[in-house]
């Protein structure tokens, strides 16, 4: 199934039902008095985590959403049934953005978890409500309240504990593939990836993480090059990242270089992005010499001087992959404990992801003006088309080979 990570719908809640007008009329009982009953209340629009999605795609399809009004109210003081709510089955990870005021209006992080959208009309008075001592025969109702209506941009970013970001082939997918029972394309072209995939890396029970593989990234991808660095914003829940490098790639580019390139694609999208915790982990080990890949390896590690952990392996044949597995875990491990025993880690950890998300979302924004900008001075739009959203265009992808 197609990946898609960002949809605008419309969303309108159900109206409520208005209020009954009515006099008890029966038989020996000339003159009752009012019976007319309250309007139901319309459905309201609520958004739930599914964990059985991975994509957005059908709301590409059906964009707009409306719940069912509420029903006037009846004679003999009936209530009119309540407009029945719509529940619409989302991604887990799945934000929602007003697209109006561009505010965040929320998010589902777990399977199950449910916000209302769009809140339903309230059911109008019946004329019952408006008895008194001094109007016993009032004719006065009140008509339903309509229900809120939005136009919503969901964004989907996946939720994984740790991130590969690396240039095309550097071997990301074929990590993931060694870690975990993930099979994603692997291929020794650039871009095989093109949306991102998920793995689970399984130590012992109770003790696994989730690893994502996104689209490599290539200089200028800030400025849409390559797939761009749209998916980044997969990694902006993550909680550690690990930054791949060939260490003996076929175009000798030097290693080292290569990384900062990355580093300042990764800056260019988000500072708080890059300034998280990201491992260097040095792939490809087994394409270099034995006898000569000791003295190798200590010189790159000196020339990159790495602040965090630095991971020697390789991909294929599964050298220090377990260690950096179990490496990871443990890490993991103790951030989660950092987090659980110390508040103030907690929220500045949440602000941190706060940010990540704050960034990525404007940045993409950004993008998207950019995108659709380019595209208005290519082809003609019919007027006032502002479906901005076919992300088809950056599945297209050119593979050259030499
Ligand atoms: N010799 C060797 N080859 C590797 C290693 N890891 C990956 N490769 C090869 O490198 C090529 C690219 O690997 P991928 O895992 O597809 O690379 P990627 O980073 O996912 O690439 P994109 O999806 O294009 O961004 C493939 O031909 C792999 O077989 C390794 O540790 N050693
Ligand atoms: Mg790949």
């Amino acid at each position: 199934m197609k990946f898609v990570d960002e949809a605008l719908i419309t969303v309108e809640a159900g109206k409520g039902g208005a209020g009954c007008l009515s006099f008890r009329r029966e038989k020996y009982i000339p003159k009752g008095g009012p019976d007319g009953g309250d309007g139901g209340h319309g459905g309201s629009v609520i958004l739930m985590a599914d964990e059985n999605l991975n994509t957005l795609i059908d709301y590409r399809f059906q964009p707009r959403y409306r719940a069912d009004n509420g029903r006037p109210g009846a004679g003999r003081n009936k209530t009119g049934a309540g407009g029945s709510d719509l529940v619409l089955k989302v991604p887990v990870g799945t934000a929602i953005y007003n697209d109006e005021t561009n505010t965040l209006v929320g998010e589902v992080v777990a399977d199950g978890d449910v916000m209302t959208v769009a809140g339903g009309g309230r059911g109008g008075l019946g004329n019952t409500r408006f008895k008194s001592s001094t109007n016993r025969a009032p004719r006065r109702t009140t008509p339903g309240t309509p229900g809120e209506a939005y136009k919503l941009r969901l964004e989907l970013r996946l939720l994984a504990d740790v991130g590969l970001v690396g240039l095309p082939n550097a071997g990301k997918s074929t990590l993931i593939s060694q870690l975990s029972a993930a099979k994603p394309k692997i291929a020794d072209y650039p871009f095989t990836t093109l949306v991102p995939q998920l793995g689970v890396v399984s130590l012992a029970p109770h003790r696994n993480f989730v690893i994502a593989d996104i689209p490599g990234l290539i200089s200028g991808a800030a400025e849409g090059a390559g797939l761009g660095t749209r998916f980044l914003k997969h990694l902006t829940r993550t909680r550690i990242l690990l930054h791949l490098v060939d260490v003996a790639p076929v175009d000798e580019k030097d290693p080292v270089e290569v990384v900062e390139t990355i580093a300042d694609e990764l800056e260019q999208f988000s500072p708080s992005l890059a300034a998280r915790e990201r491992w260097l982990i040095l792939n490809k080990v087994d394409l270099v010499n034995a006898d000569e890949r000791d003295a190798f390896i200590d010189a790159l590690k000196e020339a990159f001087n790495w602040p965090h952990p630095v991971h020697v392996i390789s991909g294929v044949t599964g050298d220090g992959c377990e260690l950096l597995a179990y490496n990871l875990m443990t890490r993991l491990e103790e951030l989660a404990i950092e987090r659980r025993e110390d508040p103030d880690v907690e929220a500045a950890e949440r602000a941190w992801l706060e940010q990540m998300a704050e960034e990525a979302h404007e940045r993409i924004a950004e993008l998207r003006e950019v995108r659709r900008a380019q595209r208005k001075g290519i082809d003609l739009e019919p007027e006032g088309d502002d479906d901005d959203d076919d992300d088809e265009h950056e599945m297209e992808v050119i593979v050259v080979r030499d």
